[in-house]
């Protein structure tokens, strides 16, 4: 009989009540939490052992990063064994050829971040969790976060990988290179594969140029439609590092969780924020007067020192965190930037319908047209009565995504969370050529098992 105690040392195993219950869960609340047991494997070997132990016993394998996550990917609630990436924390190389950095699946976002920066390089791919999100889980998500327009997501950064598949195989998938035409990219398949198709073990990740330092401008903009507006203003005369937007009402309850100060007198019904280099002060003031003189924008201000462009940051990312407590009614969604004005419109009437005593505190990565909706609980509804209608509220929501093509999740996975509604946003026949990788990815159905597609 396979053991865990066979291929791992006993530190490397945790089978006590609080680390199950630790590493059993990610930010996602609502699933079951009951894993077998968590372990800490320190090589790719260990990574493949493990997945031989699971085919000999016959137990799921549920892969587990920094637990960031939102869609329950990292949720273990049915005996399975968690594997965490918590001890393969390395960088192993750097190439400054290449700019190419290789790290082990657990380096966590904010220490490749800072070890780019004392190479003189960059890594882009930033969000408000970089501080505990580890690589692989970025890669298993294709995280986006708050600089995608102008850097992309982190899909493209990833230059290789080193995966274990549900057969125990360590596929090495394009080494680093720029130009590879030999067929079928299977990096790309791993990516935002929510651990199902394999497991991560090393990523061979792209570094940027330094950008220079940025410069942060917070907008008060009336209405939605005027937001893209500003937007078009703006790209017409410089180019953006970000373009985010959040609602008064997700101002008041960042500022209320952190004690900040709002950014101008008057309260505005949305806000954006922009980034962008500071050699474009400049451009941006013009586009600043263009966009009040057409009577766009109603106030602003500008960050006059690092210091104060993290603090108007904070404005924005800060949101999810304050906003917890009121355990809301949480979506992740996504249509072309054209059609956000529409589409905040739809979804905004039909909660007005369904639900008038609802808030919608939206807020989110607007510049590339992912909305976060966030339905705050009113204190006359307890938890669960809220999280019932919110159930039902779902579907019609989806449907209001689909109707525009839409995507149900943007960038937080679809883990247990959205995997019974995926068909509003992949057909028939594209679920069936997943299921079919699925089957040739990991035949057994060990890896990270019930996510994202049904069994
Ligand atoms: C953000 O952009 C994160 O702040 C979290 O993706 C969004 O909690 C959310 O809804
Ligand atoms: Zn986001």
């Amino acid at each position: 009989m396979a053991t865990l105690q066979g291929i791992l040392a006993d530190k490397q195993i945790k089978s006590d009540a609080e680390s199950l219950a630790v590493w059993g869960k990610d930010w996602t609340n609502g699933f079951p939490v009951a894993p077998s047991a968590v372990v800490f494997p320190e090589s790719n070997q260990q990574v493949q052992a493990l997945v031989e132990y699971a085919l000999a016993e016959r137990v799921g394998l549920v892969p587990s990063g920094g637990r960031t996550g939102l869609s329950g990917g990292a949720v273990a609630g049915n005996g399975e064994v968690v594997v965490s990436f918590d001890r393969m924390n390395r960088i192993l190389d750097f190439n400054p050829q290449d700019r190419l950095v290789t790290c082990q699946a657990g380096v966590i976002t904010q220490s490749l971040q800072e070890y780019a920066a004392e190479q003189g390089l960059y890594y882009p791919v930033d969000f408000a969790s970089a501080g505990s999100s580890q690589i692989g889980g970025n890669v298993a998500t294709n995280a986006g976060g708050i600089k995608v327009i102008r850097y992309g997501l982190t899909r493209d950064w990833v230059a290789g990988l080193r995966v274990v598949t549900g057969s125990g195989e360590l596929l090495d998938c394009n080494a680093g290179l720029v130009k590879n035409a030999t067929g079928y990219d299977m990096r790309h398949l791993f990516v935002g594969s929510e651990g199902t198709l394999g497991l991560i073990c090393e990523v061979d990740v792209r570094l940027a140029a330094q950008p220079a330092p940025q410069m942060v401008m917070v907008l008060g903009v009336p209405q939605v439609v005027d937001l893209l507006n500003v937007l078009a203003g703006f790209n017409q005369r410089l180019t953006l590092s970000a373009f985010e937007f959040f609602s008064d009402l997700a101002l008041a309850k960042v500022r209320a969780h952190r004690e900040l100060p709002a950014p101008f007198a008057t309260p505005v019904a949305y806000y954006a924020l922009l980034e962008f280099d500071e050699g474009s002060l400049d451009a941006a003031g013009e586009a600043f007067e263009y966009c009040v003189e057409k009577g766009w924008v109603v106030d602003g201000v500008v960050s006059q020192s690092q210091a104060q462009a993290a603090a108007l940051w904070q404005l924005r990312e800060g949101i999810s965190e304050s906003i917890a407590p009121f355990t809301p009614y949480k979506n992740d969604l996504s249509v072309t930037i054209q059609q956000v004005p529409e589409f905040l419109a739809d979804v905004d009437q039909f909660v007005q319908d369904s639900y008038p005593d609802f808030e919608v505190c939206w807020y989110g990565h607007i510049g590339d047209g992912n909305l976060h909706l966030n339905i705050l609980r009113p204190q006359h509804l307890s938890v669960e009565e809220f999280m019932a209608k919110g159930h039902a509220m779902s579907p019609k929501i989806f449907a209001l995504v689909q109707a525009r093509r839409g995507s149900i999740s943007a960038e937080h996975g679809v883990g247990l969370l959205k995997r019974d509604f995926l068909n509003y946003s992949r057909s028939e026949a594209e679920i069936r050529l997943m299921k079919g990788l699925k089957e040739l990815f990991d035949p057994a159905q060990i890896l990270n098992p019930g996510k994202l597609l049904k069994a």
